[in-house]
């Protein structure tokens, strides 16, 4: 008699399970649905006058202005540059260069010894601030050396015209890479220096070693020379990071960084820094709220519950906006006159996915999924650049 309960017991549970995942199949079509109805057209970014939101992209009957989708069928986007009255320039993380045109054309410009090895490939990308004059772009790629896998910066002169890159020139090279921790993004600073943030790559005992160029925030002059006011004579700018991702500058010209925190089953930690030179940010030797002598705290952190996995991040009003990948949402925080941070909030949870790079141009903030990397899932017209406009934010 109790086998026969029990089989009519599992009978009911399997009666519900094929029930919930029907209606999960039905909601997770209609979504898909939804999102396939942006056109993978380029809009050309505001000149100003009109601001963002009278371009025609509502088509809902209100006033709101929704996300536009600016690009779709992208593979992987680590970085995204926007040249003006050009288009963007597009780092897909297995190799490829994308130029996308205004009228949305995109053109493939593969770049050579790329090695898209687990967390590595064709990552961060910059324009030297005269790209005007002289056409410079910097990329920061995974490679080989020998047998190990090592991360460099080269610079490249870029034929706007005929999409060809020439000059390739090595800025930095010899990057302690790996399978998991690459960091990869590179930024010029208000003072005309490069910025690149570079991981821990799986050893983190490299962070705290100022002598290793992993774990860091290297600067550089555009020529890969290293300034003279670096405070250790070296690339080294800022060290005790785990695997930065994101980098960007506030009104006040304060360097602002994300980080991740511990992985694996306990994860959770991220943080947002504020960057000075030559200072320690105590990965792995402190995390969250805890303090230790010469280290310092983030100005915030995700806790010990809640991923964040930060990558991109970008400066728009008065405001830091940085791009979750785990977390698939984008994060925003008010940033004072005097750095401190407030009103932290959390914009698009699980709308687009796992989000990378955030691209701030002509006053709008661009953001790119991350969804074909093999950490998520992928939708339809995946993976896709996206312009916000910060009405749309925070409408
Ligand atoms: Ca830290």
């Amino acid at each position: 008699m109790p086998t026969k309960t029990f089989q009519s017991l599992l009978i009911v549970i399997l009666i519900f399970a094929v029930a919930g995942l029907g209606l999960y199949y039905l909601v997770g079509k209609d979504r898909l649905k939804r999102e396939n109805n942006n056109p993978p057209v380029v809009e050309v970014p505001s000149n100003g006058e009109n601001g963002g939101s009278d371009d025609g992209q509502d088509n809902n009957g209100d006033d709101t202005p929704e996300p536009f989708i600016v690009a779709t069928d992208l593979n992987i986007p680590w970085e995204v540059a926007y040249i003006e009255e050009e288009g963007f320039l597009i780092t897909e993380r297995p190799g490829n260069l994308v130029r996308l045109n205004m009228d949305g054309n995109k053109r493939f410009i593969p770049i050579e010894e790329v090695n898209p090895f687990g967390e590595g490939g064709l990552m961060g990308l910059a324009l030297h601030p005269n790209f005007s004059d002289n056409n410079y772009i910097y990329l920061y790629l995974t490679t080989e050396s020998g047998i190990r896998v090592v991360n460099k910066v080269e610079r490249y002169r870029y034929d706007l015209n005929s999409n060809e890159l020439s000059d390739k020139t090595l800025i930095i090279g010899d990057i302690p890479g790996s399978r998991n921790h690459d960091g990869g993004r590179i930024a010029f600073g208000p003072d005309g220096f490069l910025y690149i943030t570079t991981g821990d790559a799986g050893n983190s005992s490299l962070s705290q070693d100022r002598n290793s160029l992993a774990g860091k925030i290297l600067r550089l002059r555009d020529d890969g020379s290293v300034p003279e006011d670096n405070p250790f004579g070296s690339p080294v700018w800022a060290y005790g990071l785990r695997n930065s991702q994101g980098l960007a500058w506030d009104g006040q010209e304060r360097l602002w960084a994300t980080d991740h925190g511990r992985s694996g089953i306990s994860s959770g930690f991220d943080e947002l820094n504020l960057i000075e030179r030559g200072k320690n940010y105590g990965w792995p030797e402190i995390q969250g709220d805890e303090e230790r002598e010469g280290m310092e705290r983030p100005v915030i952190h995700s806790g010990a519950t809640t991923t964040w996995a930060p990558a991109g991040l970008g400066y728009l009003g008065g405001r830091l906006f940085f791009a979750g990948l785990r977390g698939s949402a984008l994060y925003s925080v008010a940033v004072g006159e005097d750095g401190g941070i407030s009103d932290f909030k959390t914009h698009y949870e699980d709308e687009f996915g796992r989000l990378r790079a955030v691209l701030v141009a002509d006053g709008d903030l661009y953001i790119s999924t991350s969804n074909r990397d093999g950490r998520g899932s992928e939708n339809d017209g995946d993976d896709k650049m996206i312009r916000i406009t910060l009405e749309a934010i925070f409408e």
